[in-house]
């Protein structure tokens, strides 16, 4: 029988369907391993090589732990709300669920043709209602609770509310948006609004005023990189800085949590790093100043409280609700005039441009340390969402109050007196080096930093403000609330109605709130969301269902949201989902919770680094805070695969013609390169015919050949269909067979690197599986496969293999490996081993790279159930040990020749063997021999004088 991989891979993958080979349940004699792929958005383009890199690699590890006797969860779903499916249903009127199950359909078969072992029966899609009914619960509950910073953990609102109405405010240690105080009488006697709007303060999920881009021709808010230079991206109209509500996640209140839930998990240190970075824990003070003539203070936070005899002026931010209180009336069109122009510029504008631009008060402040009176300025350098949103000044050791300082010609002030304020010796980190000691700050008070370093006076300055009552010591992080409002039609709707102006959460038992039709995608008219063309979205509170907006009477129908939730929402706990995908009783059953736990193994790429890999840490933070979700941390071990990029080719056309020329004769021509189809190019040799096909310009093209060929260029270039060098990887199937497209895929270079897809060495793996199949099979197709016992040298070869494979696969160097089996395969082919004993063992090594091969020989070798369900070998030390060491014979340290001893030989016959050997005898010639060393299992050196 030859191999036909055609064959062979289609009746595997029916009979892993039929017998539900893949199919895995909870087993509680079974230890179980949780396997998980970063799930895709089904892009109308399919999938190219470089999307199931990753999900090869997991596959491969799925299938060695299931070996191992694990029960392994290995499932696949579809991330399939998004807004490329939206934009193609502005454009053409097909309705996004349409397109997306167009998509998902084609990427399912794309899939199955690779073999993984996915068990499909667990599938998840999150733009179905079955799927988002856990979405919106978890966001009700999450609108149901608050965060307790001293218990450190998200606690249901009910509590806040008795506390309120018992002590008020006091002594209350929770997250919020602005700190409140009042006492039990004080909340009593309010509204319910009022009261509403309270709560609001300290609920998890909240509706916020959050500085958003909005475009107003585009009626929606767009994400900072969808701005470029204050217009939108697509269209360029302008965008505005604009306070709107929005629904927000209190994740900053996890912030800590997040912080140290890093230690216990097994990710690399660099994305650990981004995400400490992200999250940026700053520890500082917050210092109170009072307003000269008048009552008014405000706060500032600062990192370098020691630096509080520099200060020379006070910076606010431009959307600081001082601004309007400070603001002078002879300097009223001034900072108005400021204000617009601020508006224009995103906040990622304002932190990366570094251009200087600001206006005056007209109020001043006062040094709570020295008495003395600084300026109070405006500038869009300080922001707003950040520390207390103002900051004291100090420019002669922070580089941007220093640039500040210069522009409008402020004083500079050292904290040694004396100093050169110069550009010169202004370092960026550092600010103004001195390096002759403090001066005594005594004449103001009694705080001295005379002689200490700068950690120390920090210290010692945050005890003074304590002490002092000028303000507290303070963490800050850098950590934002997330923005979890779309102005979007194709996501998931918010189980929210509003009652005067506040909103409220339609019963947990009325959900999933599916998403209604509208007639068209865009906002509407009014510039109101999508959702605004539905004309039956109105809650019924009586009859607890969805009616027609017309029945609205604000009594006992009401408006529901019209905002939808964004991308991240659905795959923020979807792998929890997977545990137990059809229970619509709970988001996952405690038992099987239980069971399951975690991921063991998440796999996918470093572009989610602050997105998802926060959010989903943070909702499952929460999750674990309301009973949920068993473990605190999602995902135990991350492993990022690299980016396969494109091998671009080239023709040279010649100018003005319609003339190619091969790649080593284009000097001698004036040509231009153009991109050609890969996939008409195989190891950079054009199929002439094809590239005639290819484009209609190029029917009559001629060539100019060399040795009968047309060679083409090639570059490494992101893979892109603009750049043709995108590979479907079902034509590498149908060309050379899953298995072939596997192991190539993992022999490219570590899962982990970035690297180009090179076909060229893709015939080299296919030779390897026909090599592999001849080991069972001759040339005429007969059985080979023998009873008859292994040979020494063979077991060597197997334990060799079995021990490197498995060390490889648990460091995911499965590179490595696929050359240790052609090593193997090597070996045994010219030992011309066709021992049942050894190949039994081979076939399940190479399993999990190769499955249809694999099962189809193992099937062949007479089993009667699945590969996946063998046992992983295990190595034998005794086989890998060498009877006969290789011995280098060197005379005076020079290597002359070799010989074979047996392994335990000792050092006296070695040294009289070597001597006695005919070729040391022209060594020694006319010499004597003063000195033998034997390196036992190395070298022999003779010393001849
Ligand atoms: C005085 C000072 C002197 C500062 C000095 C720095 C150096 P991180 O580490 O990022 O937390 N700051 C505070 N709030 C700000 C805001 N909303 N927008 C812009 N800048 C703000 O940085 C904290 C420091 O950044 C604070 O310490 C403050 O300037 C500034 F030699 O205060 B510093």
């Amino acid at each position: 029988m030859e191999y036909n991989f055609r064959e062979i891979e289609k009746k595997w993958q029916q009979r892993w369907v039929e017998e539900k080979t893949y199919q895995v349940k909870e087993d509680e004699t079974k230890q179980k391993y949780y396997v998980l792929n970063m799930f895709p958005y089904p892009s109308g383009a399919g999938l190219h090589v470089g999307h199931p890199l990753g999900y090869i690699a997991s596959d491969i590890y799925a299938r060695y732990k299931r070996l191992q006797g694990f029960n392994v969860l290995n499932p696949m779903g579809y991330d399939a709300y998004g807004l490329p499916a939206e934009q193609y249903a502005i454009q053409t009127g097909q309705h996004p669920a349409i397109t997306t199950i167009n998509n998902i359909d084609r990427y399912r078969e794309q899939l199955d043709k690779i073999g993984f072992c996915f068990d499909w029966s667990r599938e998840i899609r999150t733009c179905e209602p079955e799927y988002y009914h856990w979405t919106q619960w978890a966001f009700q509950k999450m609108f149901n609770s608050y965060y307790c910073n001293d218990e450190k953990q998200a606690r249901p609102i009910e509590e806040l509310i008795q506390a309120f109405e018992q002590i008020g405010t006091n002594g209350m240690n929770v997250a919020c948006g602005e700190e409140l105080s009042f006492t039990a009488e004080e909340w009593k006697a309010k509204s319910e609004k009022e009261k509403q709007e309270i709560l609001m303060n300290y609920r998890i999920a909240y509706l916020g005023e959050t500085m958003v881009n909005w475009c107003a021709q585009l009626g929606t808010v767009l994400a900072n990189d969808e701005v470029i230079d204050g217009v939108s991206e697509r269209g360029g109209f302008p965008v505005v800085q604009k306070k709107m509500r929005q629904w927000c996640l209190r994740v900053s209140a996890y912030s800590q949590r997040l912080l140290d839930g890093l230690d216990t998990i097994d990710w690399t240190d660099s994305l650990k790093e981004t995400q400490r970075n992200w999250i940026g824990r700053s520890e500082g003070a917050e210092v109170q100043f009072k307003v000269k003539d008048s009552d008014l203070e405000f706060t500032i936070f600062t990192t370098r409280a020691d630096t509080m005899f520099g200060v020379t002026f006070m910076v606010l931010a431009p959307e600081s609700e001082l601004v309007a209180q400070l603001t002078a009336p002879e300097q009223k069109d001034e900072v108005n005039a400021y204000l617009e122009r601020t508006k224009k510029r995103t906040e990622r504008d304002r932190i990366t441009d570094r251009s200087v631009t600001g206006v005056f008060s007209g109020s001043y402040a006062i040094n709570p340390f020295t008495g003395e009176a600084v300026p109070i300025w405006i500038s869009d350098y300080v922001l707003a969402g950040y520390g207390t949103g103002a900051i004291m000044a100090v420019p002669a050791h922070d580089s941007r109050d220093y640039a500040f300082a210069k522009h409008f010609g402020l004083e500079i002030r050292p904290l040694v007196e004396g100093c050169d304020v110069s550009e010169e010796s202004f370092d960026a980190k550092e600010g103004i080096v001195c390096n002759s000691p403090r001066p005594d700050v005594t004449p103001y008070c009694d705080l001295t930093l005379n002689g200490l370093t700068i950690k120390e006076a920090i210290e010692k300055t945050k005890n003074y403000v304590k002490e002092h009552n000028l303000g507290r010591v303070k963490v800050n992080y850098r950590l934002r609330d997330a923005i979890f409002s779309r102005q979007r039609y194709w996501g998931e709707p918010f189980p929210v109605y509003y009652k005067d102006g506040m909103p409220y959460m339609i019963d947990e038992s009325c959900l999933p709130l599916e998403l209604p039709e509208v007639a068209k995608f865009l906002p509407t008219e009014t510039g109101e969301p999508p959702l605004g063309h539905a004309t039956k979205w109105a809650w019924d509170i009586v009859n607890k269902c969805v009616v027609e907006n017309e029945k609205i009477d604000n009594v006992t129908v009401f408006p529901l949201e019209l905002n939808t939730m964004p991308g991240f929402a659905g795959s923020s706990a979807y792998y929890l989902r997977y545990m137990d995908p059809h229970n619509n009783k709970a988001l996952v059953d405690k038992k099987i919770d239980e069971y399951w736990k975690s991921v063991d193994l998440y796999v996918g790429g470093t572009e989610h680094a602050t997105g998802h890999l926060i959010y989903s840490r943070f909702w499952n933070k929460f999750l674990h805070d309301v009973g949920v979700s068993i473990v605190e941390e999602p995902f135990q071990k991350l492993v990022n695969q690299g980016m396969i990029q494109g091998r671009s080719n080239f023709v040279y056309r010649i100018k003005d013609s319609n003339k190619f020329v091969s790649l080593n004769l284009k000097n001698q021509y004036d040509t231009t390169p153009l991109h050609v189809d890969v996939n008409i190019v195989s190891n950079d040799i054009l199929d002439l015919e094809a590239f005639k096909a290819w484009r209609p310009e190029f029917a009559s093209a001629e060539f100019i050949l060399e040795d009968g060929k047309y060679i083409c260029g090639w570059a490494v270039e992101k893979m892109s269909k603009s750049m043709f060098n995108v590979v479907n990887p079902d034509m590498i199937v149908e060309k050379y067979g899953a298995d072939t497209l596997r192991m190539y895929e993992m022999f490219l270079g570590p899962v982990e690197q970035s690297k180009p897809w090179d076909t060229n060495g893709i015939d080299g793996v296919y030779r390897f599986i026909k090599k592999f199949w001849s080991l069972f099979y001759d040339r005429n197709g007969n059985y080979t496969v023998t009873d008859e016992p292994a040979t020494k040298e063979e077991l060597k070869s197997l334990h060799k293999l079995i021990k490197k494979v498995t060390g490889d696969i648990e460091q995911f160097s499965y590179n490595t490996s696929v050359s240790a089996f052609m090593i193997c395969v090597n070996e045994l082919f010219s030992l011309k081993c066709s021992k049942k004993e050894i190949l039994n063992e081979l076939v399940i090594t190479l399993a999990p790279f190769a499955p249809h091969v694999c099962e189809e020989l193992w099937d062949t070798l007479g089993h009667s159930t699945s590969v996946c369900d063998a046992r992983w070998p295990a190595y034998n030390e005794e086989y890998l040990v060498e009877d006969t060491i290789n011995y280098t014979i060197s005379f005076n340290g020079k290597a002359r020749f070799n010989m074979e001893f047996p392994a335990d030989e000792t050092s006296e016959t070695i040294q009289s063997t070597v001597l006695a050997d005919e070729r040391s005898a022209k060594w020694i010639e006319g010499k004597s021999v003063a000195k033998v060393i034997v390196v036992p299992k190395k070298i022999v050196n003779i010393v001849v004088k």
